[in-house]
C-alpha cells in the first residue's frame, strides 16, 4: 500500500519535529518467509542392535534464539500504566498522556476485510528481519499470551489518544542496559503498513537498551533521533553510531554493535 507523500510528511513530521522528507518503500511487501529453524527431526537408529525394532527417536531441537520470543498483538488489548512486563500487560509510558492509566487499544485496522492478509504480511515481515538470528515471532490476542518464558510485546492499532503514548508513531522505552526482559512497545494503526516491521524492529532495539541513530538505513533511525528513514527495509549494524547523547545509554558503547544485542537478548 502506497500512502500519498503528503499524508507521509505529516506522519513523520508528528513524530519527529522538523523532520519533514520520507520516501516510499518501493519493494513493499516481499512476503518472503522467515527462515526459522523450528524443529528437526532425527532418524531412528538401532542403538541396542538386539534384532528388535527400535522405538523412533525424535529429537525436537529448540531454535537457537529461544531465549526470548516477540510476540505481537494485532486483535485488541487493555494495557496499564507500570513497570514494562509483558506478562502483567504494563508498561511505562502508558497514559503519558495524563488521560487516565488504563488503555484499550483497538483492533488493528477492524474494519479492513482484507486485515487478516494484512496481518500475516506483516508477521512474515517482522519474522523475516529479525531471520538473521533466528527470533521467534508469534501472533497472540490477549488471552493466548504466553503464560511461561521472556517475551517482548508488540501491540499494533489505535492511536496515541487510546495507547496515551507521548508518540503518534511508535513508542517504546529505552531500556538501558536491558534490565526488563519483557518490553511492551506500541505501534500506531495509521504507520505505513510497509514500515510496521521497521518500526517492530527499531522498537524491540530501544527496549534493549540501543540509541537512536541518524542513518537512515537503520532500524533505529527515527528513535528519538533527526532522521529520514530511507526506501527499503530497515538494517541493524554491528557499528551504529548512536546520535542523540541524552538518549544514550551511558554504559554503552557507542558505536553500538546492534547484532550482539540481539544476539544477547534473545540468543543467550
Ligand atoms: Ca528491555
Ligand atoms: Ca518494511
Amino acid at each position: 500500500m502506497m500512502v500519498g507523500r503528503a499524508a507521509r510528511v505529516a506522519l513523520f513530521a508528528a513524530l519527529i519535529p522538523g523532520c519533514s522528507v520520507k520516501l516510499d518503500d518501493p519493494a513493499g511487501f516481499s512476503q518472503q518467509d522467515a527462515a526459522i529453524d523450528a524443529s528437526s527431526q532425527d532418524a531412528a537408529t538401532d542403538a541396542e542392535d538386539d534384532g528388535a525394532p527400535d522405538a523412533p527417536m525424535i529429537t525436537i531441537d529448540a531454535p537457537r534464539c529461544s531465549a526470548r520470543q516477540v510476540v505481537m498483538v494485532f486483535d485488541g488489548i487493555t494495557l496499564t500504566r507500570g513497570a514494562a512486563n509483558a506478562a502483567t500487560k504494563t508498561a511505562p509510558w502508558v497514559g503519558e498522556d495524563g488521560n487516565g492509566t488504563i488503555r484499550n487499544i483497538p483492533a488493528y485496522r477492524n474494519a479492513d476485510g482484507n486485515r487478516e492478509t494484512v496481518i500475516a504480511g506483516v508477521l512474515a515481515e517482522v519474522q523475516a528481519r529479525l531471520a538473521q538470528f533466528p527470533i521467534i515471532v508469534t501472533r497472540a490476542t490477549e488471552s493466548t499470551l504466553p503464560t511461561m518464558g521472556e517475551f517482548i510485546m508488540v501491540v499494533v492499532g489505535g492511536s496515541n489518544a487510546s495507547s496515551g503514548s507521548s508518540y503518534t508513531l511508535a513508542r517504546n522505552v529505552l531500556d538501558c542496559g536491558d534490565t526488563a526482559p519483557n518490553d511492551v512497545a506500541w505501534i500506531a494503526e495509521n504507520a505505513p503498513i510497509d514500515e510496521v516491521d521497521d518500526l517492530a524492529v527499531g522498537a524491540i532495539a530501544y527496549g534493549l537498551g540501543l540509541g537512536g541513530t541518524s542513518d537512515g538505513d537503520n532500524c533505529l533511525c527515527q528513535w528519538r533521533t533527526q532522521c529520514t528513514p530511507n526506501a527499503g527495509n530497515c538494517t541493524l549494524s554491528t557499528a551504529a553510531q548512536a546520535t542523540n547523547g541524552q538518549d544514550v545509554c551511558g554504559q554503552t558503547p557507542n558505536p553500538q554493535n546492534q547484532l550482539a544485542a540481539f544476539e544477547a537478548a534473545f540468543c543467550q
